[in-house]
């Protein structure tokens, strides 16, 4: 029996106003379903944003020490339940247990780190020009605010909107990726649990045209956050510019590692196999590119092919496997169109290119991890982002030369170099057109207390996590307060 789960809407569990659902399966075995889960239309995004503004006036007056207490009470639970949970988030979203233990640890990490701004969420004071007055800064919530998230980090992403909205004092709108309802309602029953009060946060499950859309349209809601594809992103960007919205992007990228012959080659080697297979390449943070020195090429290009040929592909249960099915049928075919177009270009298949099928594999997404060489910097699959078991081997013979190919692309989430050279260290670390630089990590595996998001068409300049995760909900607010009992003016007009 396929079990029903519902939409949580004023601190009530409700069907969609249809009724109608749709189901979770699991990517390494399409016939187990762990879910069905109501698909949702503009009618429910209205009841949910009621809701929202109905919670709003008690919860922007609730002190944000108080309001943090629901984070940190809620980090705790996940603790307690992150085995449980990473088993589940395993068999809804595909990655490896150990990846899925990361994503719900990067997710209690940043619980606790947002609950301390409850006790921070710090202004200023700053001189007047007149005598006898006081001048200060405060935060402000932003309002009612939209979240729509996408699948392949089911609880840290999610936890990355939630916790700021939460302890900046905004009530909020939820709309969980169609691919991982399942973990979201595990995270938004544990904030149910810790007492969170009815209609701070609503959960409208659906998919993004017919319950995404109704919250970016929707005039009481005041600011979108929005993690997933630059085409999305795109127009939820032209909606919110149009209907003067605040709007947070974080979306595609195509990362790069440098690796300059001076490298530590068993760490490239592992970083950048680790960095380009890790989630099945799907992060926006993945290395899809490697720009290799030719001195450093052959060398690099021999022992990643042996690490790669050796990764054990299949479900992420089994503790063996590196390689995980990817999230559905449609990224499959996707990811496949783009191997194609690869060969197409005139690329050199190292490696993988294939799905893959018979035991095992059957009732799964599995694609062998995929590696090309020669690939020009302006050839589709280095310019274009495939969100797949799929990297990209680019020649360079010098450092310049390396970081102009690395910039070359419209989008700059996460870049690496492999070097002991410090001037190379130095001259990448200034010179790269990214939101996140490493300097000997890999692309992958930012911390929260350090802002994320990308340069150029990642996104629209807002950042997650780290200190500037409140600048997505809350607004500045000036403060004078004048004691001098007249009416000054200001600007020496007296
Ligand atoms: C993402 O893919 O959207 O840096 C987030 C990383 C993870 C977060 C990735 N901590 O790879």
């Amino acid at each position: 029996m396929t079990e029903t789960y519902q939409n949580w809407i004023g601190g009530k569990w409700v069907p969609s106003a249809s009724g109608e659902t749709f189901e979770s399966r699991n990517p390494a075995s399409m016939d187990e379903v762990l879910g069905a889960f109501p698909r949702s239309s503009a009618q429910d995004v209205d009841a949910a944003v009621q809701a929202s503004k109905d919670a709003y006036p008690d919860w922007m007056n609730t002190p944000a020490p108080e309001r943090a207490d629901y984070l940190l009470r809620v980090a705790l639970l996940l603790e307690e339940r992150i085995e449980e949970w990473s088993e589940l988030m395993t068999r809804e979203m595909g990655k490896t247990l150990k990846e899925s233990r990361g994503d719900i640890q990067e997710g209690i990490d940043f619980l606790h780190y947002m609950a301390g701004e409850g006790r921070r969420m710090m202004g200023h004071t700053v001189p007047s020009e007149l005598r006898d007055k006081f001048s200060m800064t405060v935060r402000h919530p932003i309002g009612v605010v939209g979240l729509i998230t996408p699948w392949n980090f089911p609880i840290a992403i999610p936890t990355w909107k939630i916790a700021p909205a939460i302890v900046a004092g905004c009530t909020s709108v939820f709309k969980p990726a169609e691919d991982t309802p399942l973990l979201a309602t595990l995270l938004v029953q544990a904030l149910e649990e810790v007492g969170l009060p009815p209609g701070v946060l609503n959960l409208v499950h659906g998919y993004g045209e017919e319950a995404g859309a109704p919250i970016v349209e929707h005039p009481d809601v005041r600011a979108v956050s929005f993690t997933g594809s630059l085409e999305v992103g795109r127009r939820i960007n032209e909606r919110c510019g149009a209907l003067m919205k605040r709007c947070s992007l974080e979306l595609g990228s195509k990362n790069v590692m440098i690796v300059m012959p001076d490298a530590d080659m068993d760490l490239a080697v592992e970083a950048a196999s680790w960095g380009a297979f890790a989630t099945s390449g799907q992060r926006c943070t993945a290395t899809s590119r490697l720009v290799v020195h030719d001195a450093a090429r052959e060398e690099f290009t021999r022992r990643m092919l042996e690490r790669v040929e050796g990764m054990k592909v299949g479900s992420g249960l089994d503790p063996e496997v590196e390689l995980a099915p990817v999230i559905n049928e449609e990224q499959k075919h996707r990811i496949l169109e783009y191997i194609e177009i690869g060969k197409q270009e005139g690329a050199k298949l190292l490696t993988g290119g294939e799905e893959l099928t018979g035991d095992g594999y059957d009732k799964g997404n599995f694609i062998a991890p995929t590696v090309f060489d020669d690939v020009k910097p302006d050839m589709r699959i280095a310019q274009e982002e495939i969100f797949g078991p799929v990297t990209a081997i680019i020649r360079t013979d010098d450092v310049d030369e390396a970081i102009r190919m690395a910039n070359s692309v419209d989008y700059g989430l996460s870049a690496a170099i492999y070097t002991h050279d410090i001037t190379n260290v130095f001259k990448a670390v200034k010179e790269l057109e990214f939101g996140i630089v490493y300097v000997n990590a890999p692309t992958i595996g930012a911390e929260i207390q350090l802002p994320f998001g990308g340069m150029k068409n990642t996104g629209n300049g807002h950042r997650e996590a780290g200190p500037q995760a409140l600048d997505e909900f809350m607004e500045w607010k000036a403060v004078s307060v004048d004691y001098s009992g007249k009416v000054q003016k200001a600007q020496g007009i007296d």
